[in-house]
C-alpha cells in the first residue's frame, strides 16, 4: 500500500521521529499556570480548578494562552492525571493551597467499588472536546500533546488520597498486599490505554505518559511497576495508532533513564534536571529523542544564569534529537519574562 501519511513538518514531531534540528523545538511542562495572569483570570472564571478542566472553552484557552504569549512548539491539554481515578469512581476535590485529595484505596473492596473501564468516558468527555477544539485552533506548527499519569504515579495518590513526599503508603500497600496493588495497577493500564486511545481519536498528535513518582520504585519495583505499565501501554497505542509518538516521563529514573526507550518503545525520554544533559546525550539520547532539562529554578531566578544554563543545555544535546523543556513543571512564582528569555537562548543561540 502506498503511504498516505503527509510529511511531518511540526517541528516537535520530526524531533519524535529521530530528526536532529538545528534548534531545538521547545515547550514547557506546566506551561499553562499560575505564573501567567491571563491564566488566573480564567481561573477565575470558572470559579475552581477542576471546573476548568471540565469546561472545554475554558479549558480550550488557557491550554492556547501560553501558545499566543510565547509562541511554543506544543501545546499540552489543559487537565489533570487525577481526572482518570475521578472517572473510575474516586472521590477528588483540590484543598486550595494545598493540592488535591481523594477517597482512598487500601483493601480489595475498594478496589471491587471502581467503576468499570469502559464507563471512563462519561466522566471525560469534556476532556476529549477540549482536544477537539484545540485540534481545530491550533497553528499549524504547533503540534497538540495529550497526556496521563502512568499506573504508578496515579496509585499513589488513589492509596494516599493525597500527594506525599515519599509516596509512603502506596509502598506500604505494595509490601502488605501485592495482589490488591497489581490489581489497581492492571486496571491503571487499562484505563490509560483508552483514556490516551481517546484523546488521540479526538485529535492528539502526540501523548505524553507522566510517571512523575517513578524514582522511588527501586531495583525490580521500577522494571515491573514503572517499565513494565509502560511498555503494555505504549504497544497499545501503536498498535491502535500507528504513527502517533509517545513520550514517557519517569522522573528521578537516574540510570533507569537508559535503556527506558528500547524497554518502553517509547519515541522520547523525557528528564528531570537531576542528571546532567552531558550524561543525557552519552546514555539516553544514544536511543532516541530526549525532552528536557532545565531546572525550573531558573524561571525564578532568571538572570546570566539561565542564559548559560539554557545555551549549555542545547549544545549537550545538539548531537541528537531534543526538544527543550523543563525538568520539571513551572511554578506559579515564576517570571513570565524569564520564559521569554529562556526561549531567545534556545531559538537564537
Ligand atoms: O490551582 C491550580 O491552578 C492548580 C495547579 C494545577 C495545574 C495548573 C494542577 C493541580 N494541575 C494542573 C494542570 C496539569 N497537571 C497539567 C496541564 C498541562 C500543562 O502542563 O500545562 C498537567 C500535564 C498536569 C499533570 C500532573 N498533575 C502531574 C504530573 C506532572 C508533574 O507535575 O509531576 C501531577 C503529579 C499532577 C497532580 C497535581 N495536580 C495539581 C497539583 C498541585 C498536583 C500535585 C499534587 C502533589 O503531589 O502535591
Amino acid at each position: 500500500m502506498p503511504d498516505t501519511t503527509p510529511p511531518k513538518t511540526k517541528p516537535i514531531l520530526r524531533a519524535l521521529t529521530g530528526e536532529t534540528l538545528s534548534i531545538p523545538p521547545i515547550w514547557m511542562m506546566r506551561q499553562a499556570g499560575r505564573y501567567l495572569p491571563e491564566y488566573r483570570a480564567t481561573r477565575a472564571e470558572a470559579g475552581d480548578f477542576l471546573s476548568l478542566c471540565y469546561n472545554s472553552d475554558l479549558a480550550t484557552e488557557v491550554t492556547l494562552q501560553p501558545i499566543r504569549r510565547y509562541g511554543f512548539d506544543a501545546a499540552i491539554l489543559f487537565a489533570d492525571i487525577l481526572l482518570l481515578p475521578q472517572a473510575l469512581g474516586a472521590d477528588l476535590w483540590f484543598v486550595t493551597g494545598e493540592g488535591p485529595r481523594l477517597s482512598t484505596i487500601t483493601d480489595r473492596a475498594g478496589l471491587d467499588a471502581l467503576r468499570p473501564v469502559a464507563d471512563i468516558h462519561e466522566t471525560l468527555n469534556p476532556v476529549y472536546q477540549t482536544v477537539r477544539n484545540l485540534a481545530g485552533a491550533l497553528p499549524p506548527e504547533v503540534a497538540l500533546i495529550g497526556f496521563a499519569g502512568a499506573p504508578w504515579t496515579v496509585a499513589t495518590y488513589m492509596i494516599a488520597g493525597r500527594g506525599t513526599p515519599d509516596q509512603g503508603p502506596a509502598h506500604a500497600l505494595k509490601e502488605a498486599n501485592r495482589p490488591v496493588f497489581e490489581a489497581l495497577i492492571e486496571r491503571l493500564t487499562e484505563a490509560t490505554i483508552e483514556y490516551l486511545s481517546a484523546q488521540i481519536n479526538a485529535g492528539a498528535e502526540v501523548v505524553k505518559l507522566f510517571d512523575s513518582w517513578a524514582g522511588s520504585l527501586k531495583g525490580a519495583d521500577f522494571d515491573r511497576y514503572a517499565t513494565e505499565p509502560a511498555r503494555r501501554i505504549i504497544a497499545a497505542l501503536k498498535d491502535r495508532h500507528p504513527g502517533i509518538p509517545v513520550i514517557a516521563f519517569p522522573r528521578e529514573a537516574g540510570e533507569k533513564y537508559s535503556g527506558f526507550h528500547k524497554q518502553t518503545g517509547a519515541d522520547c525520554v523525557a528528564v528531570d534536571d537531576s542528571v546532567s544533559a552531558e550524561w543525557v546525550a552519552a546514555n539516553v539520547q544514544v536511543d532516541g529523542c530526549v525532552q528536557g532539562n532545565l531546572k525550573s529554578s531558573h524561571m525564578v531566578t532568571g538572570g546570566e544564569a539561565l542564559v548559560s544554563e539554557t545555551r549549555r543545555i542545547v549544545r549537550a544535546l545538539s548531537g541528537g534529537p531534543h526538544i527543550f523543556n523543563l525538568g520539571h513543571g513551572i511554578t506559579p512564582d515564576a517570571d513570565p519574562d524569564n520564559v521569554q528569555r529562556m526561549i531567545d537562548a534556545v531559538r537564537g543561540g
